[in-house]
């Protein structure tokens, strides 16, 4: 699974969010964090078919049960969520795993477990998410990336079009925007300001 450009979140049942968002991302990571299991199974497999159609890969945030179960790419994991040998021993090879770090600690720790690719945030305050960690900033965030070494990094808090450009500066691979660009007015108009800040580190 290739990280890099646009990492989009799907956070809501909505089917035409998801061809949006597909339509500028290379990764989907499927998030409903207050879904019962049911309902995140049902809509991970709205959100397979929108990312088979558009050759995106598709992630599901925090249950390696149903990425196994509905073929996804990758599972994303937070730092209270499976712990990641643990998803490594059930799922083996056949999904990447993300995991979500907030500290350069969290990140040598994923490292060292093996993850395929690291969150990490939030670099600016979020409004999205209950209970962030403390705000990173840039500098941690450049540090985080050289703590990484090859493991790609996606950087995610608080991005808007304002900050994508200095957020690619640090040297990540991909950036997340869950607010800025879900809950615009127009997904595809801020999609396309947002890709057009990131300058040629996005898709196309
Ligand atoms: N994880 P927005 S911050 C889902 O720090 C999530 O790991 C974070 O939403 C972390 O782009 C965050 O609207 C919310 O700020 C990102």
């Amino acid at each position: 699974m290739i990280v890099d450009g646009f990492y989009a979140i799907l956070d809501r049942d909505d089917e035409g969010l998801a061809r949006a968002l597909v339509s500028v991302a290379r990764v989907l990571q499927i998030r409903l964090k207050d879904a019962p299991v049911d309902e995140l199974t049902r809509v991970a497999r709205m959100a397979r078919r929108v990312c088979d159609a558009a050759g995106v890969a598709l992630v599901v945030n925090d249950r390696v049960d149903v990425a196994l179960a509905i073929g996804a790419d990758g599972v994303h994991l937070g730092q209270t969520d499976l712990p990641l040998a643990a998803a490594r021993a059930i799922a083996g090879d056949r999904l990447a795993i993300g995991v979500s770090t907030h500290d350069l600690a969290q990140v040598r720790a994923a490292v060292a477990g093996g993850a395929n690719y690291l969150g990490y945030g939030p670099v600016f305050p979020t409004r999205t998410k209950a209970n962030p960690s403390p705000v990173q900033g840039l500098d941690a965030l450049r540090a985080a990336v050289v703590a990484a070494g090859t493991v790609p990094i996606v950087a995610i808090g608080g991005i808007t079009p304002a900050v994508v450009a200095d957020v690619y500066a640090t040297g990540v691979a991909a950036a997340c925007a869950i607010g800025a660009i879900n809950d615009a007015a127009d997904v595809g108009v801020a999609a396309s300001e947002m890709r057009r800040r990131a300058g040629s580190r996005s898709r196309s």
